[in-house]
């Protein structure tokens, strides 16, 4: 059995996408990789961990070669906000290691997943139900990669017949990396403030709705995808997947559910706003679930409760306000539990 190569294994989607490559391919079949050494991060013990440069195409084929890799999972890509602080570094990075990654896909006959976005699309795209077919014009460079990126590993499907599938993700939120200069962090950002007892700064205004899915839904996805036959993938680059459109204010509502006293205000950092503003409010995922029976478990309710469950909060009424009174009391309402202890199953 030929080996999968995770690449940007140590970032945000990498950190859950290799253990469960591993654990339904068994750890001998992944090879995880990034641009940090073996030594200077814990996750990249957890099972085979080598350093890889995607700039560099001699560095992939001789890891292809020494590895016998069949599958990559390129996930290396800066996201949106550091894009725009970047361009010239974000087209390297994301386009030019994914064009390397094909060039090798196709040489020793690979499969290849890429991860689009919801930043595929601009502001003259419908931002309601947005079509899977439909104007792809960004106004970000991140979103000019992805649209980009699409359009490459096409054109590697139609010409050189590499069998190369991807997603148009929504926010991914996880509590095991943390994502690092998207315009979509704010969720992630507020959930682990809410679960350490502190207030938030948003940097999205309140009402700014955009897509989201939790992380275990996104590793299902993409598993599934890649698992699925050939002859019913209608779109391959890229398919639309969505579990929830929310807003800023609704998620904080849905965390004082459980943490009454939880605290955000807004303090918009006009960057980032303008590039949510530029996104859809919601994708059409229709395509998906007929095509490969795409399926997200979590909404909003159950993705807020499972994250706080599992950063290792939880609302301890035994401390609340009506008690002790005050800020810093009710604050302290969210303590710390073991981690995970009484977590939804996945
Ligand atoms: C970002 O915010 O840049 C990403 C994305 C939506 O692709 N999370």
């Amino acid at each position: 059995m030929r080996r999968i190569l995770v690449t940007g294994a140590l970032g945000q989607m990498g950190s859950e996408l290799a253990p469960a490559l591993r654990a339904r391919h068994g750890v001998e079949r992944v090879v995880a990789s990034d641009l940090a050494t073996s030594a200077s991060r814990p996750q990249a013990a957890e099972g085979h961990y080598e350093r890889l440069d995607c700039t560099r195409l001699e560095d992939i084929r001789s890891f292809m070669r020494r590895h016998d890799v069949g599958e990559i999972h390129h996930l290396v890509a800066v996201l949106s906000a550091v894009a725009e602080s970047d361009p010239e570094r974000a087209w390297r990075v994301n386009i030019e290691t994914l064009h390397n990654v094909l060039i090798a896909a196709r040489e020793f006959g690979a499969r290849v997943f890429f991860p689009s976005s919801i930043a595929a699309f601009g502001p003259s795209t419908p931002r309601v139900d947005t079509p899977q077919v439909t104007v792809q014009r960004p106004t970000t460079m991140y979103g000019v990669t992805k649209v980009a990126g699409e359009l490459l590993c096409d054109y590697y499907a139609a010409h050189f017949n590499v069998d190369v599938r991807g997603l148009r993700l929504p926010g991914l939120v996880s509590y095991v990396a943390q994502p690092g200069g998207g315009t979509t962090d704010y969720a992630v950002e507020m959930l682990r403030a809410a679960a350490l007892g502190e207030r938030y700064s948003c940097f999205l205004a309140p009402k700014t709705q955009l897509d989201m899915m939790y992380m275990p839904d996104a590793v299902a996805a993409i598993i599934q995808l890649m698992e699925t036959d050939p002859a019913r993938l209608k779109h391959r680059n890229a398919y639309n997947v969505t579990a929830m459109s929310v807003t800023p204010a609704e998620l904080a509502a849905q965390i004082r559910q459980r943490a009454p006293h939880f605290v955000v205000d807004y303090r918009v950092d006009p960057l980032r706003q303008s590039i949510a503003d530029s996104w859809p409010q919601s994708l059409d995922a229709s395509a998906a679930r007929r095509d490969w029976g795409f399926a997200p478990r979590f909404g909003l309710a159950a993705m807020t409760e499972d994250m706080l469950c599992r950063l290792g909060a939880r609302v301890d009424e035994s401390k609340g306000p009506r008690r002790h009174g005050g800020t810093a009391d009710a604050e302290r309402k969210i303590t710390r539990s073991a981690r995970g202890a009484t977590c939804r199953a996945r």
